[in-house]
């Protein structure tokens, strides 16, 4: 069987070796742009041009048949997207699955629902990955990931939750918490894929303890770690080094964030998906 992995543009990988792969994009769009988050797109450049604008910013999820066109002709197609209980994403790709296997019988779709986001997206596709190159059949690899979701978490730090909040995506509650200066919030993406509010940190570096912290408690024991930052890797660096620090064997990677998670985590934002 020919195997294909198709995630959202949410997970901040354009392209991985060893496997067939595609990224469908969501888009960023106000009156005046719309960035289309894929390799073309230049991210600092569009977080530049968004904190000058004045008016309301929104985004919209890839469509049926976006999902469709990026599945190509694969035998197997496994789907990574964003939480379904902030995007229509994971539902356009079931969607997309049902109309992709009554066309072809022979065919399979699987369809994530990461509940999660950028970092612990980038995880479940690495896995996906593994699985896929180490043979498995279908089941057996849709088996093996669903029971790796269980494992991996998603904790976040962020400077602004405007974005979040005026689109909707995020409790007022929160968003008046934040706006203070200097104040970091320190979450995770829940059980149910919604934001949830842990921490409310004066300053960076009480922030990234706090984080360090709600790894520990989240049965982080030292595996593989993706941080995605907002046009900061000093930041993803940092958060790198308290990760080493307290968990030397750990395997770490930093990247920056692409277009969806840079315009709602914002500029200081930053991303950690991990293992328990
Ligand atoms: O369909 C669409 O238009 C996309 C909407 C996405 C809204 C949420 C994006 C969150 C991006 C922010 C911090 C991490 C949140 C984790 C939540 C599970 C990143």
């Amino acid at each position: 069987m020919t195997y294909k992995i198709v995630s959202d543009s949410s997970s901040d990988l354009l392209e991985l070796s060893g496997v067939s792969f595609a990224s469908v994009p969501l888009k960023i769009v106000n009156d005046e742009y719309e960035f289309v988050d894929d390799a073309r797109l230049d991210v600092p450049k569009m977080v530049a041009a968004l904190s000058a604008y004045k008016g309301k910013t929104s985004t919209s999820c890839p469509n049926v048949g976006e999902w469709l066109e990026a599945f190509g002709d694969a035998e197997g197609v496994f789907t990574v997207a964003i939480t379904s209980n902030l995007s229509g994403s994971h539902n356009a790709a079931v969607q997309a699955g049902q109309v992709y296997m009554e066309e072809h019988p022979d065919r399979r779709v699987c369809c994530l629902d990461s509940l999660s986001t950028g970092p612990e997206m980038a995880l479940i596709i690495l896995r996906l990955r593994e699985l896929i190159r180490e043979g498995h059949d279908f089941d057996t690899i849709e088996k093996k990931i669903r029971d790796y979701m269980e494992r991996t978490h998603l904790l976040f730090m962020l400077e602004s939750v405007d974005n979040l909040a005026r689109n909707g995506r995020v409790s007022p509650l929160i968003a008046k918490a934040v706006g203070l200066l200097g104040i970091r919030i320190v979450g995770k993406a829940s059980d149910v894929g919604t934001l949830q509010q842990l921490h409310k940190c004066r300053g960076e570096r009480k922030g990234l303890e706090a984080l360090v912290q709600e790894m520990a408690g989240m049965g982080f024991a030292g595996g593989r770690v993706h941080v995605a930052h907002v046009c900061n890797e000093a930041l993803g660096y940092t958060v790198r080094e308290r990760i080493l620090e307290r968990w030397p064997t750990s395997e770490v990677t930093v990247i920056p964030t692409r277009g969806l998670c840079s315009f709602y985590a914002e500029r200081g934002g930053v991303l950690v998906g991990f293992e328990s």
